[in-house]
């Protein structure tokens, strides 16, 4: 199933890497585009959108329900230290 996510506060590879792999955990099969500029997610995964939404959450980063067009913020969100 196709889904696509808007996420908060990634900023950088190691912010990609770190929503990869957050859905990686729950479902290995899955595939996950990320642009960094707009935040959008894109995930072909058989797990539900709250699934992929709460593991990409516990993370660090906020997931928005609504498809919001994101300006450049500074520092990175999550857990990543690079910010
Ligand atoms: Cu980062």
């Amino acid at each position: 199933m196709h889904q696509v996510l808007n996420v908060q506060g990634m900023t950088c590879g190691h912010c990609e890497r770190a929503v990869t792999e957050a859905v990686k955990t729950i479902d290995p099969q899955a595939t996950v585009k990320i642009d960094l500029a707009t935040g959008i997610v894109e995930i072909d995964s058989a797990q539900s959108r709250e699934t992929l939404s709460k593991a990409i959450a516990e993370e660090g980063y906020t997931v928005q329900v609504e498809k919001v067009a994101t300006g450049a913020g500074g520092g990175c969100g999550g857990k990543c230290s690079c910010g």
